[in-house]
């Protein structure tokens, strides 16, 4: 099902109409709202009646999250405080958080995001969603259970933690619909393995995955493991929350909601647009939204696009799934390495579970990358030429495609921290 088949399945040339009008609106509106915006564009020698279609974006300046946290709280907004109804924060690793606040024309649109977002991933009004998404100034609980009341749909409000409790409550309400970030979906099924229930057991048949990272290998484990299909939700509090896009049953990219989110990928070296296809720096100029409209809000999150129709019948372009962020990418003696790639490579091993840590250090003036991950129980033996033989063979996999040498060591079952939220990969020792 379609949640909103005009906006979902407009042509090409209505929705390039459309992305035109908004735009213009939007930058009329920054310009003369947000000092910010007035003086880069007057730098720049641009006013808004250059800005004619939503091919003249090119023209526009970037912004970035140093941007937002140089006008916390609120200086780079475009409506007074008294108009928002909600305001959201996002968790930087460095400092103070990002402040997103929303109008209540903006949670409007966000709900409405979710709606399509649970719908392209086949859920309808008579599913239950179990929400273990955190609740709070995270984005992931709230926005999926706005979306999901949108659509008429069940809410289990269980936020995410307490993990014996969130068991019972998929095994006693039914739940339908589970959703959480990947890692978490991953845990809840080895829990749920440990006590002896199995996927035919409980109603789970959709998940709504999303906030971090995640390869089709994890995903064809926690599919497995839940007895579900599994979909990736993406988005970012800063543009608004979960359902910025998401996959539909073809999971062949994740459609963006692009009446109201204009996505660009550019070149990481010139920052000049890519064409489909091309992986580059994913950034997002907002068409509607009122409390803080960020123009070219460059993610750090690498993807691609493809504007070819889709079987599922929307017309929405699609991007490709997260292979990581630009500022994620580990340099290693010189190889760049992402998280993704190492993940990809251990969940191909039977021997060895999804929980892994990267531990990357400097000795001397070398720097080193250790990867812990642990040992399927079924496969612990006492025999060390045995353990050594699985550790060796999957050195020599990470080793021949990341082509740099890496420390692989072996844990016990369990041993591994689990995270409820998103998961910590990769912990960087090195002091730069
Ligand atoms: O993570 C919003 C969200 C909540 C998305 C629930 C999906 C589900 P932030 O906390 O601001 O917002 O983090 C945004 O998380 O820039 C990506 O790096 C990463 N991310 C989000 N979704 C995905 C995904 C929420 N499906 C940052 N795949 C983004 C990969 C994702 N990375």
């Amino acid at each position: 099902m379609i949640w909103n088949e005009p906006m979902e399945t407009m042509s090409r040339d209505e929705m390039h109409a459309l992305q035109s009008e908004r735009l213009r609106d939007t930058v009329e509106r920054v310009y003369q709202n947000v000092d910010f915006y007035r003086t880069k564009m007057q730098a720049l020698g641009i006013e808004p009646g250059d800005i004619k279609t939503i091919d003249d974006i090119v023209k526009l300046p970037f912004t970035t999250k140093k941007d937002l946290r140089d006008n916390y709280p609120f200086k780079m907004c475009a409506a007074p405080q008294s108009q928002f109804v909600r305001i959201h924060a996002s968790s930087g690793t460095t400092g103070k958080p990002t402040a997103v606040p929303h109008t209540r024309k903006d949670l409007d649109m966000f709900a409405e995001c979710v709606a399509r977002s649970i719908c392209c991933a086949g859920g309808t009004k008579d599913d239950t969603i179990q929400v273990s998404y955190g609740y709070g100034l995270f984005t992931g609980g709230l926005g999926l259970h706005d979306g999901a009341t949108r659509l008429g749909a069940g809410v289990i409000p269980a936020s995410s933690g307490n993990t014996r409790n969130q068991l019972t409550l998929m095994k006693d309400f039914h739940p339908t619909i589970l959703a959480c970030t990947p890692s978490y979906a991953m845990f809840l099924a080895e829990a749920l393995a440990e006590e002896g229930t199995k996927p035919e057991d409980i109603a789970l048949r959709i998940g709504i995955f999303g906030a971090e990272p995640w390869s089709p290998e994890m995903r064809a484990k926690i599919e497995a493991g839940l007895g579900i299909t599994a979909h990736d939700i993406y988005g970012l509090s800063e543009i608004m929350g979960p359902g910025v896009s998401c996959t539909c049953e073809h999971r062949n990219g994740l459609h963006i909601c692009e009446d109201y989110f204009y996505p660009e990928i550019l070149d990481p070296e010139t920052l000049a647009p890519v064409g489909d296809g091309v992986v580059g720096e994913l950034t997002f100029t907002h068409l509607t939204k009122e409390a803080m409209p960020l123009l070219r809000y460059r993610t750090r999150d690498l993807s691609s696009l493809d504007h070819s129709p889709c079987e599922c019948g929307r017309t929405s372009v699609r991007m490709a799934r997260i292979i990581g962020r630009s500022d994620d990418m580990l340099i290693i003696r010189g190889v760049n390495v992402f998280p993704s790639q190492i993940e990809s490579v251990l969940l191909e091993v039977p021997e060895v579970s999804p929980n892994y840590v990267i531990i990357v250090d400097r000795k001397g003036t070398l720097d080193t990358i250790e990867v812990q991950v642990e040992l399927n129980p079924e496969y612990m033996t006492d025999s060390v030429t045995e353990m050594e033989e699985i550790r060796k063979k999957i050195k020599q996999k990470l080793d021949s495609v990341l082509r740099i040498s890496v420390i692989l060591t072996l844990a016990e079952h369990k041993t591994i921290a689990r995270s409820q939220g998103k998961a910590k990969r990769v912990i960087d020792k090195r002091q730069f």
